[in-house]
């Protein structure tokens, strides 16, 4: 069993970091084009023996140090049977968006290990044949607050943001009814069997900092609470994790997984040793030539050496235009840099 993102998330890594990346399952490998031209992106969720291989694929492909299951944030309003369908082009569709605090009362209460059992069956089948740690995953309350309310990507959250202006409460009364569900669902995927679990926010750099304090921070906390409670490490990413960095740590997950805006080194020097550091090489870099791809990757791995609670890892996901020879130069990089 590979242990090294274990043992980089406890700091006491003194080989070279550990390696995966965000949306390392995707549409830029061939092998899942090859898949998804015979099911949709939903089917495969669905689906157990297929989000088990997909999961693995990248293992396998490029020698990353840890799988992360194959799902999506987004099962938690399908849970909620708010209409959720995918589309090549646009992305995520909500059809049945909540738009205000009488749509949130009403909104059904289902059993989480019911509802999402097919998420719990992947990760079972993938223990027994994984040689490396199996990342579970959620999307931040606030993350998911917003699908549910814009209905679809947004690129600056505008009815999200009017609705905790002019409706604080019942913003927190969505945003409760989430993070009850997502707690549900990080403890089934615990017990299925996870050993990392990491929190997605991706839509937190819209907010402020006292509006990220009140409308995601304290929500990541009351998840936070259940993986300590569990002792399972935790990785928290926001998109503005640089610029929330002290807020983050102050709630003090294993590691904070960094965008790519920050320097990483010198974000070390900022934020306390016991709190690993995930990232943050930009994923544009992974497009560019390959030679390239080395030099930067190179640069990051000098940027942090010997430290040892580091994980190699990129500042978002993996873009769908990204050449797969380009994401195996990066893990090979990695990999020899002892
Ligand atoms: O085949 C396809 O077209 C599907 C593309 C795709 C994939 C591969 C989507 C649709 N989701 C996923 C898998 C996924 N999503 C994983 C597991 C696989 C892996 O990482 O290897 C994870 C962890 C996620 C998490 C996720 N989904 C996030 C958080 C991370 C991030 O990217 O910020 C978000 C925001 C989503 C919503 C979502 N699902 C899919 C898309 C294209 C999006 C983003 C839409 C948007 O930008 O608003």
């Amino acid at each position: 069993m590979n242990q090294l993102l274990l043992q980089a998330l406890s700091h006491s890594n003194h080989s070279g970091p550990p390696v995966w990346l965000m949306r390392q399952a995707g549409r830029y490998m061939p092998q899942y084009r090859a898949l998804r031209e015979k099911y949709s992106f939903l089917e495969m969720v669905h689906n157990p023996e297929l989000a088990a291989e997909v999961t693995q694929m990248p293992v396998d492909i490029l020698g990353v140090d840890a799988a992360i299951l194959f799902s999506d944030i987004l099962v938690i309003p399908e849970a909620l049977d708010m209409g959720l369908r995918f589309d090549d082009n646009i992305g995520p569709i909500i059809e049945r968006p909540v738009q205000t605090a009488d749509d949130v009362a009403a909104l059904p209460k289902p059993n989480v290990a019911e509802k999402l059992h097919f998420v719990a069956d992947a990760i079972k089948l993938l223990k027994s044949s994984l040689k490396v740690p199996l990342i579970g995953f959620c999307g931040a309350p606030f993350t998911i607050a917003s699908y549910m309310i814009e209905g679809r990507s947004s690129r600056d959250l505008r009815k999200s943001k009017k609705w905790l202006l002019q409706d604080p409460k019942g913003f927190h009364q969505l945003l409760e009814c989430i993070t009850n569900l997502t707690i549900d669902y990080i403890k089934l995927q615990i017990s299925a069997g996870i050993q990392v679990f990491q929190i997605f926010d991706s839509w937190a750099h819209v907010l402020g900092q006292a509006q990220f304090k009140e409308f995601s921070l304290a929500y990541l906390q009351k998840l936070l609470s259940v993986l300590k409670s569990k002792d399972i490490p935790s990785i928290l990413f926001c998109r503005g994790s640089s610029v929330f960095a002290p807020q983050l740590a102050a709630i003090a997950p294993s590691a904070i997984s960094l965008d790519w805006n920050g320097d990483l080194a010198a974000l070390r020097k900022q934020i306390p040793g016991h709190i690993a550091l995930q990232g943050n090489l930009d994923p544009d870099i992974l497009c560019a030539p390959r030679e390239v791809v080395a030099r930067e990757t190179r640069s990051l791995l000098n940027s942090m050496e010997k430290e040892p609670g580091y994980i190699f890892n990129l500042g978002h996901g993996v873009l769908p235009e990204t050449p797969l020879d380009n994401v195996k130069t990066l893990v090979d990089v990695v990999k020899s840099f002892a």
